[in-house]
């Protein structure tokens, strides 16, 4: 049977603070899975460390929380082991620019058939606030009192440079959209990278609502061609306007499809012949 609502609820409550980008991108990831029509156990989450990796006590569905910045290679695993679950990365930024950047880029160069969410509040949330690799230039925070000296990570322009092929951009803020994006990346055979401008009420009093809304535009609203690669890093480029909706997209086939026809994903390998008892022994 599909997932329902009643399916998704968790009888943990949120510990975000009030007025957290984490509930709206939280509400679109429930929306999405609703409308996709897939089952309870078709559906795998891996959840980074930090605040947006509490979203699995708060969301009833199958899952893994492992190390901060290791989500997309986990979640790569569990692909490969069952290809036919539909796998989604909840990371956040510090997750995924910062200690996780190796296995970002390895993840869209393999095309592996993921959905990667990421919550890009430009600061470290669970440990109060200090600049992550989205922090703008000149950000002053508790570990850069002077200013963050580094130029930022360019997400969208980054995936797109690295061979993404689904690139694109939400807001916590535009839940309609950023479920629309996240059934689009579901859809999407191979890796699909969805960063969502987000707000850290306690921490970035820069990046607020207000200052995301008054730098943001919807690309469809400008007709941009999302099979234009040359105009989608174009308008990755731009910083000052940001453009939200699907940067890139490209059909080249996903990591799995593409290995050997033969070869039989682990989930299906006939185990009634192995005898693990000896193994075993040290446990017992
Ligand atoms: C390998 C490792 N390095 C550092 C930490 C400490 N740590 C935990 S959460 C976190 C930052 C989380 O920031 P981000 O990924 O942006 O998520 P947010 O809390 O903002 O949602 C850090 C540095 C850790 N747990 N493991």
């Amino acid at each position: 049977m599909a997932i329902t609502r009643e399916d998704l609820q968790s009888p943990l409550k949120p510990t975000w603070c009030p007025g957290c980008g984490d509930y709206g991108i939280w509400l679109s990831v429930k929306q999405a899975l609703i409308q996709s029509g897939y089952k309870h156990e078709e559906v795998c989450l891996v959840y980074g460390i930090g605040c947006h990796g509490h979203m699995c006590n708060t969301l009833r569905a199958y899952g893994f929380e492992g190390l901060h910045g290791r989500p997309i290679p986990v979640a790569e695993g569990i692909k490969l082991a069952n290809n036919r679950l539909k796998v989604i990365v909840v990371a956040g930024d510090g997750d995924t620019f910062g200690e996780g950047l190796n296995h970002f880029i390895a993840g869209i160069r393999g095309n592996h058939d993921i959905t990667l969410i990421v919550h890009d509040n430009r600061v470290y949330g669970l440990t109060t606030g200090q600049a992550s690799p989205t922090s703008a230039k000149g950000y002053k925070s508790k570990s850069t009192p002077q200013g963050v000296i580094e130029v930022p990570v360019n997400p969208i322009a980054l995936a797109i440079a690295a061979g993404g092929s689904f690139v694109a951009r939400g807001f916590a803020a535009d839940p309609k959209q950023l479920t629309e994006l996240i059934l689009r990346g579901l859809e999407h055979k191979g890796f699909a990278v969805i960063d969502v401008m987000q707000n850290c009420i306690s921490f970035n009093h820069v990046n607020t609502v207000l200052w995301f809304k008054e730098h943001s535009y919807h690309l469809e609203d400008e007709g941009h061609d999302p099979s234009n690669k040359i105009e989608a890093l174009k308008r990755a480029l731009d910083e000052e306007r940001l453009g939200t909706g699907i940067f890139y997209q490209d059909s080249r086939g996903a990591y799995d499809a593409q290995l050997a026809a033969e070869r039989v994903p682990l989930v299906d390998h006939d185990l009634s012949s192995i005898d693990i008892s000896e193994s075993m022994e040290q446990f017992t």
